[in-house]
């Protein structure tokens, strides 16, 4: 039986950051780290917001944390009561991530006796826009006792800080901040309600950046003194008259009272685990960890919206610049066409409306087509960085080449519609602009082909494949097979043309050669070299990796100077080695299992597993998945449960170079995901069915979930001995 709860006991002021992911509560619109209400900006406190960003000069552009309406501290006859500066006799932290509430506990001994805050918050996920927290204070000893709290604008950033000023005001009794930010002048407002009659004053601090209420009461030993604040956020983005929104959401939750509040969110949340919850009977860690991923993969569901992706860190903070990565395709997006297509199809919208972008980067480097930013940020600006790792020796920025040769992220965004299209069987995406994305994308990786004087076949060169570690290789196999695909699927779109609607088709046949093009693409994917297994069975992941030095993991790791260094690049110690960092040949024979034999796919998988650092939180359900597809669930197990708990272990590297890189692993949560009910469950379609072929592992005695399959929901239900697939009726 699960209790849906993750908790912790104990103050500990190292797990500050980790606590901050793993504590996590989020409703897409924005994320609040599973931080303390008392904590500054050396404490890491953000609520992170979607798809708004900044620049402060040179510095990386990031997305904005907004004014903390949460700040709140306690201060007990002149002495304040807060961690971490003062520790506490009792700590305790936890999260209900069945309806994704925050909860603290903390005692202070005072000379008067125990002082005790317990509070509760949530993100709402009914209105994006609020939030709302219950703060108690309770008292051994009598005394004056001030509660301090209000909003807190000297906000956490990486490279900030973003608001240009903070304008506070009070109106009608509400805190307002108002922050401006410095690129574009953008406003994120956030309004505070404190409910309570206690006398208070409200007073600035920090240069105008904290808008403070101090509540002071005359203490009784043995009393509780509740405050319930309800906070609106809203941007200059969401709409013009967000101000006043902000204003009036907050007095609406104020009459509504808390109970109602905390009710409506809960029952949305309970909607959300109606259709996604999945059980396995048999392993309790399993079952919690995976349903803990599908909380943090619902937490950044961006359903308020149709124009926005998920960040690979999800709602976490600002790390990895808030950008959308190759991660939400292969990793998240199956989850949400399993559960909540309409979220699906948000996600590749993002892409569609982002092709300028990626056409414009193309452009850049002097290609045709769109060629995807690796790090996209609004409207598909890369905001990676030529020099994406610090040195740790020299404190030197080092050169990197993510930005400019993983070419393998505009195949990403092709797969991601093409899956759409086939498992929803809804062709309607590509007439939104689906199918022009994939015939630019097609113009991008036809530019990029080498073909040698006397060769009949054409190279991809000069590129980083998932494996980062090994930069500027030639024909790396899961490029290549990927812009094989693109090819394909460039082919598929201008068959479907005509089934597209006539006004896309007529405007698709005016602006491009489409027969000229379909025998370019399906010369390109005929002749396209893809590495094959050698007479091992091994497929080589790039033109000389056999030759590379073949050494352990742990002899490599034994070479390391510093804790913090880079392992790839120019010096790293992988590079010159057949190390690598992540899934990179079997994330392909996960993708293309169909075209192998099961003996190459496990020679491969046996081949690369001990070759892999797992450096990044994308490589362990990949192996994972194909160790399901050779008939292997007992080895994917402990894969599996890698990525199911990478946040709730809180281990997953914190650091590349000298550059920070913590945060939540929502792809991990995806690929758990994949993993258990495409994997283990073996769920798939196949002719417009939905089927399972189970490889559940030995101890899981049973295992059901529901699954949105072409409009209608089904229930699965698998034990060793039986598989049944119900259909519910239409989701
Ligand atoms: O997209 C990944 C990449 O594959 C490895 N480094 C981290 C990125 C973001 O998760």
């Amino acid at each position: 039986m699960m209790n849906w709860k993750l908790e912790e006991e104990g103050y500990d002021v190292d797990k500050i950051a980790t606590n901050g992911n793993k504590f996590l509560v989020g409703n897409g619109y924005l994320g609040i780290r599973g931080t303390l209400q008392e904590y500054g900006r050396e404490e890491f406190p953000a609520i992170n917001l979607a798809g708004i960003y900044d620049r402060v000069g040179d510095a990386w552009r990031e997305p904005l944390n907004a004014p903390n309406g949460l700040y709140t501290y306690i201060e007990l006859n002149g002495t304040e009561y807060r961690l971490p500066q003062i520790s506490p006799t009792n700590h305790h932290v936890a999260l209900d991530y069945r309806h994704g509430i925050f909860h603290r506990e903390t005692t202070w001994e005072t000379p008067v006796g125990k002082v005790t805050v317990k509070a509760e918050r949530f993100a709402s996920l009914k209105d994006k826009h609020l939030i709302a927290m219950k703060y108690i204070v309770s008292s051994e000893g009598e005394g004056v006792l001030r509660l301090v709290t209000g909003i807190d604008g000297d906000v956490w950033d990486i490279n900030g800080p973003h608001y240009d000023y903070i304008l506070p005001q009070v109106e009608q009794g509400i805190l307002k901040e108002i922050g401006v930010t410095h690129e574009s002048g953008d406003q994120v407002c956030v309004c505070e309600a404190a409910v309570e009659d206690f006398p208070m004053e409200i007073k600035i601090s920090d240069e105008g950046r904290k808008l403070l209420r101090v509540i002071t009461i005359q203490a009784k030993a043995g009393i509780s003194y509740t405050i319930y604040k309800y906070i609106s956020v809203y941007t200059s983005k969401d709409r013009a008259d967000f101000k006043e929104l902000a204003l009036e959401l907050v007095q609406k939750a104020q009459t509504e009272g808390y109970a109602t509040v905390k009710r409506l969110h809960t029952e949305e949340w309970e909607k959300k685990w109606k259709v996604s919850e999945v059980v396995i009977e048999g392993d309790d860690a399993a079952l919690e960890g995976l349903n803990y991923s599908i909380y943090h993969l619902h937490c950044i569901a961006p359903r308020h919206t149709s124009y926005l992706s998920i960040a690979a860190r999800g709602l976490s903070g600002q790390t990895y610049k808030g950008a959308v990565f190759w991660d939400t395709e292969m990793f998240m997006l199956d989850f949400f066409l399993h559960t909540e297509p309409t979220v699906a199809k948000t996600l590749l919208k993002y892409r569609v409306d982002t092709l300028e972008g990626a056409r414009k980067k193309a452009r850049s480097y002097g290609f045709d087509g769109a060629f995807y930013a690796w790090e996209s940020q609004e409207g598909g600006f890369d905001a990676c960085s030529d020099y994406n790792v610090t040195d740790v020796f020299t404190g030197r920025p080092m050169r990197t080449y993510f930005k400019d040769k993983q070419i393998h992220i505009s195949s990403a965004v092709v797969y991601g519609i093409m899956r759409y299209v086939d498992y929803t069987g809804d062709c309607v995406i590509l007439s939104e602009g689906g199918a022009k994305v994939i015939l630019e994308c097609a113009a991008f990786y036809y530019d990029l082909l080498v073909k040698k004087v006397h060769a009949d076949h054409y190279e991809l060169h000069d590129v980083i494949g998932p494996d980062e570690y090994h930069e500027r290789v030639n024909n790396n196999a899961y490029t290549n097979r990927m812009a094989k695909y693109t090819f394909d699927s460039a082919i598929r779109v201008i068959g479907l043309i005509d089934k597209l609607d006539q006004a896309t088709a007529e405007k698709l046949k005016d602006q491009y050669d489409l027969s000229r093009l379909y025998s370019r693409y399906s010369d390109a994917a005929a002749k396209l070299y893809i590495p094959q297994p050698d007479e091992k069975g091994i497929i080589e992941q790039f033109d000389g990796y056999r030759n590379l030095e073949d050494v352990s993991l742990q002899e490599l790791r034994g070479r390391l100077l510093h804790e913090k260094e880079y392992w790839g690049g120019a010096y790293g110690i992988a590079t010159h080695t057949k190390i690598i960092k992540q899934a990179d040949v079997v994330t392909m024979l996960n993708l293309f299992s169909s075209d192998y034999r099961k003996e190459i796919l496990l020679n491969n998988w046996e081949y690369y597993e001990k070759r892999t650092e797992h450096g990044s939180s994308l490589s362990a359900c990949m192996y994972a998945m194909l160790a399901c597809k050779c008939g292997m669930p007992e080895r994917a197990y402990s894969l599996f449960l890698k990525s199911a708990t990478e946040d709730i272990r809180g281990e997953g590297k914190q650091w590349a170079g000298l550059v920070y890189i913590g945060g939540t692993h929502p792809a991990a949560s995806g690929g758990a995901y994949m993993t258990a009910v495409e994997g283990f469950a073996g769920i798939h379609h196949e002719k417009g069915v939905l089927t399972a072929d189970p490889k559940l592992p030995a101890h899981w005695t049973h295992f059901t979930c529901k699954v949105i399959y072409r409009g209608d929901l089904y229930h699965v239900n698998i034990t060793q001995d039986k598989t049944e697939i119900t259909k519910l009726g239409r989701a």
